[in-house]
């Protein structure tokens, strides 16, 4: 079988060919080209790939995602929809998401800025004792990632709650569903999103949804910058709505030079490295999986397209 590779954000694609090569040495691997497609496919590794890729290759059957969120994927022209999505659950990613939460949970709960503040000042200033039934968490989102992230957080001691679809349980946390996302967040001090971007999720941090948090309250958006009415955001903070905000993910990405993020001192910016699909664990979970899909067993991680995740 033909297994083509294709990732417009890997600076080295010939790596991942290499590792999937050796990972699966029964099939042939190749970094797909667009100049000389061969037509014969019928599994594909991507990472944003070129909407040719569906028109050259007809045999796909398997799409393999590299990430774990699926929304740029899915409205590609010219996907069949007989071609079976495959997102990557976990591949190293839901740890670091969890580092990054706690990060800055720890650093907004702890003072830490303020006592960088203080140090520049060479000012001795003990602040007062962490009150941490004050830092209660919500996680919306309670899958691979959101589980790991409310988990991390609930092992220092943190209040924390989870708002899924399903209402799904997760060791440590309250668990809120659907129908629950008001006593949810009238709960929540920091809010952090991980939900997948869809139809239902897009705009969902709003105005409307920050003035229901508790007050002086802290935002960590690692999802998708679509998720967030980013002028609300800016008027919530200016309103003093909200304290502050720790953001991975944008609209717009590269965040534009002139944006307020940038500038905004309540805000601090990462260029949506929160959590990175690592190489030999990505590659492991899918050769495992396209190996098992060859013995004719199911495999996990299949995308519902009517879900959007
Ligand atoms: P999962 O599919 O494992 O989990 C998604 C969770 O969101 C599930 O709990 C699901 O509910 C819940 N959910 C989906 N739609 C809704 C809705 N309308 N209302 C309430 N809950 C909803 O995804 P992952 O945890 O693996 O990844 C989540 C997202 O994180 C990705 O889609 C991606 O956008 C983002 N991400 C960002 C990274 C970064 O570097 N910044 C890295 C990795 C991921 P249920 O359990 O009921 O299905
Ligand atoms: C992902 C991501 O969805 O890295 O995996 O954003």
């Amino acid at each position: 079988m033909e297994i083509v590779f294709s990732s417009r954000h890997e600076s080295e694609p010939q790596a991942w060919v290499n590792a999937l090569q050796q990972a699966l040495p029964e099939h042939q691997v190749r970094a797909w080209d667009e100049g000389r497609p061969s037509g014969q496919a019928q599994m594909a590794v991507v990472w944003a790939p070129p909407t040719a890729l569906f028109q050259h290759e007809p045999r796909l059957t398997h799409v393999f995602n590299l990430g774990a969120g699926v929304d740029a994927l899915l409205p590609l022209p010219g996907m069949p929809d007989d071609i079976t999505l495959v997102r990557m659950e976990d591949g190293g990613m839901a740890v670091q998401m969890a580092e990054y939460v706690l990060h800055y949970l720890v650093r907004v709960s702890r003072d830490l800025d303020r006592y960088a503040e203080l140090q520049a000042q060479a000012c001795w200033r003990p602040l007062p004792d962490i009150d941490r039934d004050a830092w209660s968490v919500g996680v919306m989102g309670a899958g691979v990632m959101g589980a790991r992230v409310a988990q991390a957080c609930a092992a220092l001691d943190y209040p924390v709650a989870v708002w899924s679809r399903s209402g799904r349980p997760v060791p440590g946390a309250q668990v809120y569903a659907a129908d629950q996302l008001d006593q949810f967040l009238a709960r929540t001090r920091v809010l952090v999103n991980v939900l997948p971007l869809t139809d239902q999720t897009q705009g969902i941090l709003s105005q409307a949804l920050f003035d229901q948090l508790l007050p002086d309250a802290y935002l960590i958006n690692i999802a998708r910058g679509a998720h967030l009415v980013e002028s609300d955001l800016l008027a919530s903070l200016q309103a003093g709505r909200l304290r502050g905000a720790a953001l991975d993910v944008f609209a717009q990405e590269p965040l534009p030079a002139h944006h307020a993020f940038w500038h905004d001192r309540r805000i601090h910016v990462t260029p949506h490295v929160a959590g990175a699909s690592l190489l030999s664990l990505s590659v492991q979970q899918i050769a495992d999986k396209i190996q098992a899909l060859g013995r004719g067993e199911a495999i996990t991680g299949v995308v519902d397209r009517s879900r959007q995740y």
